[in-house]
C-alpha cells in the first residue's frame, strides 16, 4: 500500500511535517481549494501543492476531490464546457504527478452527518448520523443547515436544486453520470490518472434526494459503464459500511482482485439500526467493521495503490476540522501500518 494523509492546504492546522513525522507516510491527498466546481484550477497553485509535498519528503500524487458540479450531474445545458474543464483539471493534475483523482456523485451535498462533536463516554468526540435527528427537517420548508451542507447555497437555489433532482430520479443521474464517465475516462486514460470513485456516505437516500452509489451491484453498474482501470473506487469503508447489507470485505476482495480500487478510505462505524450510525476509532473491536478482514482482502490481492486513514475521533484536547485531527488520524495510520506488516508476514512476504 501507500500509506497517505488528506491536507487541507496551507490553513490546514495539520502541517505537512506533523504529517511527515507519522512512520511509512508516503503521499499527500490534496486539492486546489477556493476555485468554483467546474473552473479550470490555476498550475501555480497545483505547482505549490507538490512543491510543498517536496519540501517535507512527501508526494502529492492523489487528489481528493475535483468536484464534479451539479449541473454535470442534473445533466443541465452547458455541460460539456463543464465536464471538458473537468478534463483539463484532471490532464493538469497529472502534468504535476499526480495519479489518482477522488471524486463522487452525490447530488447537492459530500456527505451528511447529524453531529460532528458528539461525546462519547471517554470524552472522545466523533461525527455521528442520527436518525431521530434527521426525523422532522423538512429542506423544503425550513431553513435547515446540517454539517457538512455547503452554505453558500441560498435557501431558494436549494430549494430549486431538490425539486430537479426529485425531476431527475435515479435513472436520470445514472444517464448523466455515463455522459460524464465516457468523456471523462478516456481523458484520464491518456494522461495515466487513476479515477476513483466514492461513494455515497452514507449509501441511501436522503430527503428525497437520488443516491446511486450504495450497493455491490450499484458498483458493479458504474464501473462496467467504461470497463478500463482508469474507471475506478475510491472504497471508502466507513461510507459503506454503515448500513448492514454492504458487506464491506467481501467487496474489498472482489474490486481488488479485478484492479478496480484505487484508492482506499480506511475507517471504522458502529452501526445503531435504523440507519444511524456512530464514527469511532479505527480498531476492529470499536465498531462494527472487521479492518483485519479488510487488509488481508488487500494484502490477498497484492493492492499497491493508496491508503489513508479515513476520519478520526478529536480526542488529546484537539481542536480543528472535525474528522480531520492529526492525533487519532495518526493513530488510524499506525494501526493500519501494523495491520499491513502482520498480514503480509502471515502470507510468507515481507
Ligand atoms: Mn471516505
Amino acid at each position: 500500500m501507500k500509506l497517505s494523509f488528506r491536507w487541507y492546504g496551507e490553513g490546514d492546522p495539520v502541517s505537512l511535517q506533523y504529517i511527515s513525522q507519522i512512520p511509512g507516510m508516503r503521499s499527500v491527498v490534496s486539492a486546489v481549494y477556493g476555485v468554483k466546481p467546474g473552473e479550470v484550477w490555476p498550475e501555480e497553485q497545483i505547482a505549490r501543492i507538490k512543491s510543498a509535498c517536496e519540501a517535507h519528503g512527501l508526494v502529492f500524487d492523489v487528489v481528493e476531490s475535483i468536484p464534479v458540479p451539479e449541473d454535470v450531474k442534473l445533466g443541465r445545458k452547458g455541460r460539456d464546457r463543464l465536464i471538458e474543464n473537468y478534463c483539463e483539471n484532471v490532464r493538469r493534475c497529472a502534468k504535476y504527478g499526480v495519479k489518482c483523482v477522488t471524486y463522487n456523485f452525490m447530488p447537492v451535498f459530500d456527505w451528511t452527518r447529524t453531529q460532528l462533536d458528539r461525546e462519547a463516554p471517554d470524552g472522545s468526540t466523533s461525527l455521528v448520523l442520527y436518525q431521530k435527528q434527521l426525523e422532522g427537517l423538512d429542506p423544503m420548508a425550513d431553513d435547515i443547515a446540517l454539517p457538512g451542507w455547503d452554505e453558500s447555497y441560498s435557501r431558494a437555489e436549494i430549494r430549486q436544486l431538490f425539486a430537479d433532482y426529485a425531476a431527475l430520479g435515479e435513472n436520470g443521474l445514472w444517464e448523466n453520470a455515463e455522459y460524464f464517465l465516457r468523456q471523462v475516462i478516456p481523458a484520464a486514460e491518456s494522461c495515466g490518472v487513476t479515477m476513483a470513485l466514492h461513494p455515497d456516505d452514507p449509501p441511501y437516500p436522503i430527503f428525497g434526494l437520488p443516491r446511486i452509489i450504495t450497493c455491490e451491484a450499484a458498483l458493479d453498474r458504474y464501473l462496467s459503464i467504461v470497463d478500463s482501470p482508469a474507471n475506478a473506487l475510491c472504497l471508502c469503508t466507513g461510507s459503506l459500511g454503515c448500513v448492514p447489507t454492504n458487506d464491506v470485505a467481501a467487496m474489498v476482495r472482489k474490486y481488488a482482485g479485478r484492479r478496480r480500487i484505487g484508492f482506499m478510505h480506511m475507517r471504522n462505524v458502529k452501526i445503531l439500526g435504523d440507519g444511524s450510525f456512530e464514527e469511532r476509532a479505527h480498531l476492529s473491536s470499536c465498531g462494527s467493521l472487521d479492518m483485519a478482514e479488510i487488509v488481508d482482502a488487500l494484502v490477498s490481492a497484492g493492492f499497491d495503490g493508496y491508503v489513508r486513514p479515513d476520519h478520526g475521533r478529536m480526542i488529546w484536547g484537539e481542536t480543528g476540522k472535525p474528522g480531520y485531527g492529526l492525533y487519532d488520524r495518526a493513530l488510524g495510520a499506525a494501526y493500519l501500518n501494523g495491520l499491513w506488516e502482520a498480514t503480509v508476514r502471515a502470507k510468507g512476504g515481507r
